[in-house]
């Protein structure tokens, strides 16, 4: 038996709440439907791609239906990386089919994706899920990032199913895992197996959101971990006034988390790469001004300062962007260097072969970069053939540049500070942080959803919770059509239909935000401390929803 801190004993009663909805009506409600929905772009081809998904309207849940349902065998997944409340999502599909039917089961499959198709399962009952409720983690059942995408991975997923009695899948996931469940659901339409597939919207992130989904779950507690963080080191930076603190933060693509914990903290500097795409800036721009404030600073007998990274920056600077794109086709499963490139072990080999076959363009961008660097570049893909942005040190990228251009202001005697500089990277630490109260409860609800839209028959559907900046008995619930959120992308060097991702609106309010008080920040010491998250004590305290979420939808 695990050893349980005194917080987890106290967190494991912790009551999730639901929408008010299915807090009196259960599972038992009725289905509004809206007008025959549309996909974000490429209707032509996504229609043609989804022929019996395409098209589904948004259900909103209301008061009303009472139905017999049958008991019910029902797979869940959790596909990607870990965010926190993914337990609750279970726990709340665990009790929505339990209150369908008391009958009902719910199959864990483990370790994502490839536990469906290999067929590990493990029966979630009552104790299981009791033991891991207001839990960080995935450990539950563990995750993965493969994808179910051949024939065969299709067929042995159906075969997974028959022998269990499989009546609907949940897929807990971000973009690309979701973007999975919708394939799977056109294809269990297009097999007749009457299995049904619903989606649920993780990653702490922050990029699965549109105009019907206002947050992915995670993204609450990772941020609030996050600036706990970093308001410990701008506390630091202030004491001691003797470092630069260059912090790189998880996110993938888009700059939410960092646009986040710049508004929770107020750092000197945040870096926000659809900005920097925005403007074209070329990485020197970057660095320029960023030495512009550290010079300005130094002036006023500062020389210390926090500075916030998104993890995929280096993605967002246009030369460096083009340059990826070729390393990503070169480093394809399709490439014809592919093979060629893998039986090389040497790192300098393998710089000379990928060298040769880059545009005098890309190849300039790369060599300007320091060897460390470009080798990171080189390293694996992601299963959806994206670079690993996480790997990439663009924190100490950064310092080494800033070093190299104050070093020439030194000399020109434009500059008379002292650079130290501490490189630090935030991402693991927040992505198995016990949920927040707003994400321990939103988790739980769209878990209780996924189970009601199941109850309702439905399938190729986004659970969804709504309203979340209103108390959670206002919340809406319902379902998305996957096929809405979609449209074309090129993946491995094909267009390929993908949910689309959400980057940082340069026209929204928490950027325009951000925006219109950075200035302050850089000149001054406006650091804000957040403090650890708070489970038990005053609501304003305790519930408050991220800055991000509440600007937005506030
Ligand atoms: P998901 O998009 O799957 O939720 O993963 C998010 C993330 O935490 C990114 O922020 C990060 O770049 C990546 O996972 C790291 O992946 P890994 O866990 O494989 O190192």
């Amino acid at each position: 038996m695990a050893t349980l801190s005194p917080l987890q004993q106290a967190r494991a009663g912790y009551p999730p709440k639901l929408p008010a909805v299915l807090a009196e009506n259960g599972p038992f409600v009725a289905l509004t439907e809206s007008e025959p929905t549309t996909s974000v772009a490429d209707a032509d081809e996504i229609r043609a791609q989804f022929p019996q998904t395409y098209g589904l309207p948004v259900v909103t849940f209301a008061p009303g239906a009472q139905r017999d349902t049958e008991p019910l065998v029902v797979g869940v997944i959790l596909s990607g990386g870990q965010a926190p409340g993914g337990h609750n999502v279970i726990a709340g599909l665990h009790d929505g089919l339990k209150d369908l039917n008391p009958e009902s089961t719910l199959l864990g499959f483990k370790g994502g994706p490839q536990g469906l198709m290999k067929d590990r399962s493990v029966v979630l009952t009552e104790a299981v899920i009791d033991a891991y409720r207001n839990t960080g983690g995935f450990d539950m059942i563990q995750s993965g990032r493969d994808k179910i995408e051949k024939p065969e991975d299709f067929a042995a997923t159906v075969a997974t199913c028959a022998r269990h009695g499989v009546r609907a899948l949940v897929v807990i996931g971000g973009d690309d895992s979701n973007t999975n469940a919708c394939l799977l659901a056109q294809y269990m339409l297009d097999h007749q197996t009457g299995i049904q597939v619903i989606g649920c919207p993780k990653t702490i992130d922050g990029d699965l959101k549109n105009e019907q989904i206002e947050v992915s779950f995670g993204f609450d507690t990772a941020t609030k971990v996050y600036s706990e963080l970093i308001g410990n080191i701008e506390r630091d930076a202030n004491s001691a006034q003797k470092y630069w603190h260059f912090i790189k933060l998880m996110g993938r693509s888009a700059s939410h988390i960092a646009l986040e914990c710049a508004l929770q903290t107020q750092p000197n500097i945040c870096i926000i790469s659809e900005e920097v795409a925005a403007r074209r800036q070329t990485l020197k721009q970057v660095v320029d001004e960023l030495v512009a404030v550290i010079r300005a600073r130094a002036e006023k007998g500062r020389d210390f300062g926090v500075v916030l990274i998104p993890e995929g920056l280096i993605e967002f600077i246009p030369e460096m962007q083009a340059l990826i794109h070729e390393l990503n086709d070169l480093l394809s499963e399709k490439s014809p260097t592919k093979p060629y490139f893998d039986s090389l072990t040497h790192g300098d080999e393998r710089l000379q072969c990928v060298s040769q076959k880059l545009s005098p363009s890309a190849s300039q961008a790369f060599s300007s970069l320091p060897l460390g660097i470009q080798l990171q570049l080189l390293g694996d893909r992601d299963p959806h053939g994206n670079v690993q942005v996480s790997r990439i040190e663009t924190e100490k990228l950064l310092i080494d540049l800033i070093g190299d251009a104050l070093q020439e202001h030194k000399v020109a005697g434009t500059y008379k500070g002292k650079f130290s500089a501490q490189a630090h990277f935030l991402g693991y630490e927040g992505r198995c942080a016990a949920p927040s109260n707003f994400d321990a409860d939103y988790c739980y609800s769209l878990g209780y959803t996924a189970a009601a839209l199941i109850g309702g028959g439905k399938t190729g559907y986004l659970s969804s919770v709504r309203n979340l900046c209103a108390p959670a008995s206002e919340w809406e619930a319902g379902g998305i059509p996957l096929t809405m959120m979609m449209n074309l992308e090129r993946r491995h060097g094909a267009a390929k239909p993908v949910i689309r991702k959400a980057l940082v609106d340069l026209d929204g309010k928490p950027f325009k935000t951000f925006a219109a008080q950075r200035q302050a920040w850089a000149e001054g010491t406006e650091y804000v401390y957040p403090g650890p998250i708070q489970y038990f004590g005053p609501p304003a305290v305790c519930d408050g929803v991220s800055q991000t979420l509440r600007l937005e939808r506030g």
